[in-house]
């Protein structure tokens, strides 16, 4: 009997421990901005601000930092940081040879789940909130036209 009350403490201050935590931080996440893309030096750029310090050895390029056009299904480039909450991912081909003559779509996926554990994470290691459901995980997905 007194196993089973103990038992029934440990489980209920577990959970409540639980809901305080997950109440006290945000997850890792993508803030949305209008001047995400451009060209510098006839290179494709892409720059993304986060909401927190971004773990720099989690944002690779074509792992967790995926870049595609209709043409190509996976940009070459180089990622460097601004600062520790803004990632700037440069083509290392000219924006020309990575998309058709008149533009075309350029598709990014930045990995926040993976059964590898290669994801964007902050500095604690939890993963991107890339569908901003609120809770770690999950990719993020970006579609833009772009016009030469
Ligand atoms: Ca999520």
């Amino acid at each position: 009997m007194r196993i089973a009350k103990f038992l029934m403490f440990l489980i209920l201050s577990g959970s409540i421990l639980t809901i305080i935590t997950g109440c006290g931080t945000s997850p890792l996440q993508v803030i949305e901005s209008k001047k995400t893309l451009s060209v510098e030096d006839g290179k494709l750029v892409i720059i993304y601000t986060f909401n927190q310090p971004v773990n720099r050895r989690t944002v690779i390029p074509n792992s967790t930092f995926i870049v595609s056009t209709d043409s190509l299904k996976e940009v070459p480039g180089t990622i460097e940081f601004i600062d520790d909450r803004t990632v700037k991912f440069t083509s290392s081909i000219p924006a020309e040879e990575a998309l058709s003559t008149n533009g075309g779509k350029i598709n990014v996926r930045l990995v926040g789940r993976s059964p590898f554990k290669e994801w964007i994470a902050d500095m604690k290691g939890n993963p991107l909130d890339g569908d901003n459901d609120g809770s770690s995980g999950g990719d993020y997905y970006a579609h833009y036209s772009f016009n030469m």
